[in-house]
């Protein structure tokens, strides 16, 4: 069985943040009396893990899931957007402020550098199960329900929400999600090819760290490089930059790329004749 030694990282009040040496980082939603439902709060918080993580280059992969079970026995992921905080214009936060900052959590996930993988047990519903959509994988225990709910309680995420929902699991499939708001179990969910794989609930999390560690054994630029090329075909401009930005990184190490550089420094012209145009 897969185990590692968890150490947590700083303090949260609506999170769990932890880390261990083999270069995992374990970021738990911690609000399993609202089947871990996010408020603003909760959002800023997972926002400043992720942060903490993708600035760590000993970190490779980050495991996003939720707290629990509860006392009454019941698993969540995420039950999406805390509805009662929600007001007009968005989740209410302590300042009285509307957010719907878990789009910025979205993009974070999207596009950091390194694999996110959704280890749901329960519940990942609304939000939540846009959350774990946007991880870059997911792993379902075989107590996993997914579902969207937004056009029962009134409210929709058109973003990756529906069309990243419909690149994974084809355009039908999407519509009858959102327009009908029904549950799918973790087997069907791995049928539409929703999820990667299902485990039994107990060894979740150890499924989660024997991925993890089969990925820490590979190129970091060659992961960093293909999770930004997936991206880009369905991220439009900001995916284009987000790839070219690895490829500005590739040539920033490469001697070529520091001759500019050096003769500005060197007050010289620059010789790139020495380096060859390959075919
Ligand atoms: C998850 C469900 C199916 C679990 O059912 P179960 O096991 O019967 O438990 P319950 O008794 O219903 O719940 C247990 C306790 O947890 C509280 N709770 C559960 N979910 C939430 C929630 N989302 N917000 C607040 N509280 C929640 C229950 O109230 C209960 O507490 P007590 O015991 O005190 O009564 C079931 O709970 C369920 O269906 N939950 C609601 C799921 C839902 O509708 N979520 C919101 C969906 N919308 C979003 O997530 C919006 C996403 C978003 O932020 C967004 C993004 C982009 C663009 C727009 C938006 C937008 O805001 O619209």
């Amino acid at each position: 069985m897969a185990q590692v030694q968890w150490q947590s990282v700083r303090e949260y009040e609506d999170i769990r943040y932890e880390k261990c040496a083999e270069g995992i980082a374990k970021i738990t939603i911690n609000r399993p009396h609202k089947r871990n439902a996010f408020r603003p709060k909760t959002v800023v918080e997972l926002y400043d893990a992720f942060c903490d993580a993708r600035e760590d280059i000993a970190i490779g992969v980050i495991l996003l899931t939720g707290a629990g079970p509860h006392t009454d026995g019941r698993y969540a992921f995420c039950a999406g957007g805390d509805q009662s905080v929600r007001g007009a214009g968005g989740y209410i936060d302590e300042e009285g402020l509307p957010r719907l900052n878990v789009l910025d959590l979205q993009r974070l996930i999207r596009t950091i550098p390194k694999v996110v993988i959704a280890l749901v047990a329960g519940y990942a519903i609304g939000g939540g199960h846009v959350l774990h959509i946007l991880c870059d994988l997911t792993i379902a225990a075989d107590n996993a329900v997914f579902g969207q709910t937004g056009p029962k309680v009134g409210s929709f995420d058109g973003g990756f929400g529906a069309s990243y929902l419909a690149r994974l699991v084809g355009q039908k499939k999407a519509r009858e999600i959102w327009f009908l708001c029904r549950q799918y179990g973790a087997k069907e969910a791995l049928q539409m090819g929703l999820v990667n794989t299902v485990v039994p609930v107990e060894e979740l999390e150890a499924e989660g760290i024997r991925w993890a560690l089969e990925i820490l054994e590979k190129s970091p630029i060659a992961i960093r490089c293909l999770k930004a090329a997936f991206n880009a075909e369905l991220d439009g401009m900001a995916g284009i930059q987000e790839l070219a930005g690895h490829a500005t990184h590739l040539y920033y190490l490469t001697e070529e790329g520091s001759e500019g550089k050096q003769a500005f420094l060197e007050k010289r012209s620059p010789d790139f004749r020495q380096y060859p145009w390959l075919p």
